[in-house]
């Protein structure tokens, strides 16, 4: 088999702790809240876990703005909860992957506290510091990923430091040597307490141009796309591989490293998990959660399955020699599938969630389930701008609003894109808070928990839960799922969705019906076919599939 390894048959699980389980009743989860829902992700079977970020932050951007990278915030708990939870996890025989957010600091991290002190301290060139341009505007158009200038002026010492996301995350300067072993060190630190690996966070922004030039401006605009000058930089592979060397080279594994890399193209995932280049297992890229945007995430065009479907068999066929891919249809900044790609209405919420399950499991690669995905959670009725906690949103709609933009558009414009459809609280049951907290979380928990939780899902075998063990299940049991060749088939239908997978003389064929009316399947042979999974409404005729069923099967084939 070219190019296996353990992953390539594991399941991961991502946790945005803020939001899983609070136990000690503050509205915010915390690590003590996840190791009493290890049950959970025990039965679900999942090989690995996904942390979003405990560290110590002001929690500008919920953790993804780091003040100590090696102490645990107080509102999720303490080193000894996390030593727990890591212990519980592994008793399991799961495994924990932390998040590792270096392209920037908080600005409260003590490496910027020093270097924004005087232009000549030591840390100064830690960060991207640079004079004004002569008007006294920022050096560069950049605009930040939550609006406005990507530059900030320090007044006290007359110059503009870069940050590509909010102004309280500066962007670190990977061109220092020393900034680099300091991230080294912080990472084998995490190592050596027993984590088994990392989540990078926008890492392929971590070389820029270092000339820093304008990016390209869309009309209307003011700002400039910095994209062009900050993914996958000059140096990028340069410092994937030396990492590599420093930080994983020698240690006992298993373990895994997953590249978050907007912006990405086939070409640059080959280079990034190519096993011979040496710097990380697999990437997480953005193409297929980035159809439906027009040219912004706020603004959003019809994404037909067609366009979608060959999305996903282009990076099928693209990394089939060399490289891996993460699969995912969520996590914490994208709106809820069944919401977005499936349907959400109460007739077809469960068959839908189920369709999108099966087709993202049945393909190559290693599937992330993000939390409450497993239950089919819907994105939230959002009623007012007052409702949203989520930076990015609450930045843009003022940006919006200031513009001159009406509230109510505003509203509709953020309310289906908003990164809080994710992070409302984990549905536990159908008790008060959805059985997240005994208080007021801190952002409400969708009004629907009372039909969609965990303890409802775990009571009826015909829910979303059984379903995704049994696709879990499924790819840990059968080679094919793992290790299969990827054929995309009916690539111009509308409403089918179906490919094979085969391995030697085993083929699984996977054909969902994604509209909300019965679909004949024109395969000679189908109905006869042995099934692996059929989930959703059986069709009036053996040959149909109902509103969002779908079905796996197998067959023998010809070498
Ligand atoms: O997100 C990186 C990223 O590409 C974001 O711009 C993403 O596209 C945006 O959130 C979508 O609206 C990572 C983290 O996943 C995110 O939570 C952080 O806010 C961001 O980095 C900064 O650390």
């Amino acid at each position: 088999m070219p190019n296996e390894a353990w992953f390539h048959r594991a399941v991961a699980y991502q946790i945005y702790p803020r939001s899983f389980a609070d136990s000690d009743g503050d509205g915010i989860g915390d690590l003590r809240g996840i190791t009493s829902r290890l049950d959970h992700l025990a039965r679900l079977g999942v090989d690995v876990v996904w942390l979003s970020p405990i560290y110590r932050s002001p929690q500008d951007d919920n953790g993804y703005d780091i003040a100590d990278y090696q102490d645990i915030d107080p509102v999720f708990g303490t080193l000894a909860d996390f030593d727990e939870l890591l212990a519980g996890l592994h008793r399991h025989d799961i495994k924990l992957v932390m998040d590792l957010v270096v392209n920037h600091t908080s600005d409260e991290h003590p490496w910027f506290v020093e270097s924004r002190r005087d232009r000549t301290n030591a840390r100064r060139d830690w960060y991207w510091w640079r004079p004004p341009a002569v008007d006294g505007g920022p050096p560069n158009n950049w605009r930040s990923a939550f609006s406005g200038s990507a530059w900030t002026l320090d007044e006290a010492t007359g110059e503009y430091y870069l940050h590509l996301f909010s102004r309280k995350q500066p962007d670190l300067t990977w061109e220092n040597p020393e900034v680099r072993q300091a991230v080294y060190a912080m990472m084998r630190w995490w190592l050596d307490r027993g984590v088994d690996g990392f989540r990078m966070d926008v890492i392929n922004m971590i070389s820029k141009d270092v000339t820093l030039p304008d990016g390209p401006v869309r009309p209307g605009e003011r700002y400039g796309d910095p994209g062009p000058h900050t993914f996958c930089g000059p140096r990028v592979h340069e410092f994937l591989q030396e990492m590599r060397r420093e930080v994983f080279a020698g240690r006992p594994g298993p373990l895994l490293t997953v590249g978050e890399t907007p912006g990405i193209d086939v070409a640059d995932a080959r280079l990034f998990s190519d096993p011979a280049r040496g710097e990380l297992d697999m990437v997480f890229q953005f193409e297929h959660v980035d159809l439906d945007h027009d040219g912004s995430k706020w603004r959003r065009r019809p994404l037909g399955l067609v366009t979608l479907k060959r999305c996903l068999a282009r990076w099928q066929d693209g990394l089939a020699a060399t490289g891996w891919n993460s699969l995912y249809w969520s996590n914490h900044d994208q709106p809820r599938p069944v919401s977005r790609f499936g349907d959400d209405r109460p007739e077809h919420r469960v068959d839908s969630a189920k369709a999108l399950g099966t087709i993202l499991h049945l393909h190559r690669g290693t599937p992330y389930v993000y939390q409450g995905e497993e239950l089919g959670m819907t994105n939230m009725a959002f009623r007012s701008l007052a409702d949203f906690r989520d930076i990015e949103t609450i930045n843009h709609a003022a940006e919006a609003l200031a513009a001159g933009e009406a509230r109510d558009a505003v509203l509709a414009s953020v309310a289906p894109a908003s990164r809080d459809n994710a992070r409302t609280p984990m549905q536990w049951d159908a008790g008060p808070h959805g059985g997240f907290s005994t208080v007021e979380p801190w952002l409400a928990v969708n009004p629907n928990h009372e039909e969609i939780n965990a303890a409802a899902a775990e009571a009826d075998p015909g829910s979303v839960l059984h379903h995704y063990r049994r696709l879990i299940a499924l790819r840990h049991q059968d080679p094919v799922v793992a290790h299969g060749s990827f054929e995309l088939l009916l690539e111009d239908d509308a409403d089918l969705w179906a490919f094979t997978r085969t391995l030697g003389e085993q083929q699984l064929l996977v054909v969902a019906n994604c509209s909300d009316r019965p679909r004949q399947v024109p395969f000679d042979g189908w109905a006869d076919e042995e099934t692996v999974l059929h989930t959703g409404p059986k069709g009036t005729e053996a040959d149909v599939l109902g509103p969002w069923a779908a079905r796996v099967t197998r067959r023998v084939v010809g070498r």
